[in-house]
């Protein structure tokens, strides 16, 4: 009898990605673009796979799962098998501390990988918890590359949230947006320059009619671990999302049509099982979205949240918990369920409300995607829900400040900083031919990410001005370039991140976790400045007031942290504060995790230097992607006190130049 339960268990959770406790040191990865059916629908997408998971087009993606101990030395190959496209791939929330040659950030931290070449990611993992890798490349992480990273404590070490919650079973939930165009398309489609597509809005008062960005509010469907049940049945090819009136713009929406490579699956998907074994299941959540905040609840149990982005908080009992673009939650759930007579509980995911701008006439985003919650053995019936998503009675509670009761276990205070920056963020719109509609600024500033790898420049010793780009001053009077904010190592800094938006951002800075020690809401009439007229006759948001600046915490004093992250949302017309000691070097990027934002300009540069430069870090690898130096290379030893896995410079000057040459010739042989 007992090997037939086994196997029944067996069948039904053999459909579930499984983040096995098996540990591994070396991955060796190939990203492709296939022909894939995350969500029934046809449409080719990035696979990130290797010889342990090749899942095929039905599970193109999330890639493999990197599984290791603190203080494991990790290898990950990532060889790039597309055609014709760069990739790079970013570890998000992993320091890299002195290795920021690791960062994977491509046109700053590294070349990216060229195709049919591979490069192998060398770091130590010096963290515990729940992290995960995507291109930093492009929009290639929207496309499906990306994947989870769990790195757990030490054998011999004590895990705190294995000792309050002793349990057996392990799990990773990775969430995702997902549309029915490629991500290239979308992005493309937001931009502009102008849109061909006819979409178009008016002045207030006003004949004239002005073209408009198309952004992707609403995805088509949402995947739970690479997977979402699209039923192509419901294609509504005139669907509609939902409009600004205010603007009297039409409606932003991406069009539902017709596969264009195959026939829609008519058989649904197996719905992701997950076991509640014991008395407790870890779950690992991790927002891999391009674009949206998610909702997560579980029928008829509680959710204890005990790490938010690798950090261990202390126990907090939610129904549900909100997961922005980046961040990572792991709760716990308390296997209660067995009262019931059925065995399997719906795991609902949505899109958390708060994500769509304040001015949205219809705020509805109905997408969902669900999950089970299933109990030994693993057969019978779906308990009823108490209510599905569309009746979600917390449904209009926001969720914006959700992040900011997630208290550190053992972290209380922040010390008082040496320094405040005040950065402001915002939006510029355009109507002039060939500009792109929308633009994102930080002090006034679209990011241009610089003509070279800033790392390599800095380390070895190019002009900076030979480096970075400027273009000058956009359509609105921003000015686009490379921004680059000089820090002095071992300074703490007070950082006050004001949004002068009507949505929401989620952001993220590279090489760190910060201590947040304020958030909240601004008032858009009050708290800023008169800005210029908007492009629909509606005064714009200027700079925020100093008496709004001087109301906030005294960053000259000790403040109790609200919570610790890597990754933090900025409510919208709102503020956070945080504080960071910059005790890693190297260029860090800061910026919107919102691809598509991104791509506009929504970035920064945080540039952590002793002296002007980095000159504690590691030598990069020899085998690094190769690059053309501006003045050439210099030996690495020569003017650097790099740490003890420093090189030979002599040896360096030559790999690197071997790994040029046979770019070189790979191109040549490829043409
Ligand atoms: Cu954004």
């Amino acid at each position: 009898m007992l090997p037939y339960v086994f196997l029944i268990i067996f069948l039904t959770l053999q459909n579930a990605v499984r983040c096995k406790l098996v540990y591994k040191t070396a991955y060796a990865f190939t990203v492709e673009r296939v022909p894939a059916n995350p969500d029934r629908y046809p449409i080719t997408a990035i696979q990130v796979s290797d010889e342990d998971h090749v899942v095929g087009r039905d599970r193109a993606f999330p890639g493999p799962p990197i599984r290791a101990r603190k203080g494991d030395l990790l290898e990950v190959t990532v060889h790039n098998a597309f055609d014709d496209e760069t990739t790079s791939v970013h570890f998000h929330g992993l320091h890299m501390t002195d290795n920021p040659w690791m960062d994977g950030v491509a046109g700053l931290t590294q070349h990216p990988i060229p195709p049919m070449s591979s490069f192998t990611y060398r770091f130590n993992a010096t963290q515990t918890g729940t992290f995960w890798y995507h291109s930093h490349s492009g929009h290639q992480y929207a496309g499906g590359l990306l994947g989870p990273l769990i790195v757990d404590y030490r054998i011999g070490e004590q895990d705190p949230v294995k000792i309050s919650y002793p349990y057996t079973v392990d799990e990773v939930i990775i969430l995702q947006d997902w549309f029915h165009e490629n991500e290239h398309d979308l992005y493309i489609n937001y931009r502009g320059p102008y849109n061909a597509f006819g979409r178009r809005k008016r002045h207030q008062g006003d004949s004239h009619p002005i073209y408009q960005p198309n952004y992707p509010w609403k995805p088509h469907s949402l995947l739970l671990n690479g997977r979402g049940n699209f039923d192509c049945s419901t294609m509504n090819e005139s669907r509609t999302c939902f409009s600004h009136s205010f603007c009297q713009s039409s409606e932003q929406c991406i069009r539902e049509r017709k596969p264009l490579l195959q026939e829609c699956r008519s058989e649904p998907y197996p719905v992701e099982e997950f076991l509640c074994g014991g008395r407790f299941i870890r779950l690992r959540l991790i927002n891999g979205a391009a674009n949206v905040p998610f909702k997560l609840w579980i029928d008829k149990h509680e959710l204890i949240i005990v790490a938010r982005d690798g950090i261990e908080t202390k126990p907090l009992t939610r129904k549900y918990v909100i997961i922005p673009v980046g961040q990572r939650l792991d709760v716990m759930v308390p296997c209660t369920g067995t009262q019931f007579p059925s065995v399997k509980f719906n795991i609902f995911v949505t899109v958390a409300i708060a994500y769509l701008p304040d001015n949205a006439d219809n705020p509805r985003i109905d997408t969902f995607v669900t999950g089970l919650l299933t109990y030994p053995p693993g057969t019978g019936s779906v308990v009823e829900p108490d209510f599905l998503p569309v009746d979600d009675p917390t449904r209009s509670s926001g969720g914006e400040m959700f992040e900011y009761q997630l208290e550190p276990l053992t972290e209380e205070t922040a010390p008082p900083a040496d320094e405040r920056i005040v950065l402001q963020y915002g939006e510029v719109s355009s109507v002039i031919p060939g500009e792109p509609l929308e633009e994102w600024t930080i002090d006034g500033i679209t990011h241009i990410m610089p003509k070279l790898p800033l790392l390599q420049a800095m380390y070895f010793e190019e002009p900076l001005n030979q480096t970075v780009r400027d273009l000058g001053a956009g359509p609105m009077g921003n000015k686009r370039r490379t921004h680059i904010r000089h820090l002095q190592y071992n300074r703490t800094y007070d950082f006050v991140v004001i949004g002068a938006s009507s949505q929401q951002h989620p952001w993220h800075l590279h090489g760190y976790t910060m201590s947040f020690v304020a958030a909240g809401t601004l008032n858009r009439s009050t708290d800023f400045e008169l800005g210029a007229k908007d492009e629909c006759g509606c005064d714009g948001v200027g700079t925020v007031k100093k008496a709004a600046l001087d109301a906030m915490i005294d960053w000259r004093e000790p403040a109790k942290i609200l919570t610790k992250g890597d990754s933090f949302t900025v409510p919208r017309y709102g503020y956070a504060i945080f504080r960071v000691k910059m005790v890693n070097q190297g260029p860090w990027l800061f910026h919107c995790h919102v691809d598509w934002h991104l791509g506009m300009g929504m970035a920064m540069i945080f540039s952590v230097e002793r002296d002007g430069r980095y000159p504690d870090i590691q030598a990069p690898p020899v085998d690094f992607p190769a690059y053309l130096p501006m003045s050439g290379f210099r030996p690495a030893g020569s003017s650097h006190t790099n740490s003890g896995t420093s090189i030979g410079g002599q040896a360096q000057v030559v790999a690197a130049w071997l790994a040029v040459l046979t770019f070189a010739l790979v191109q040549i042989y490829r043409g």
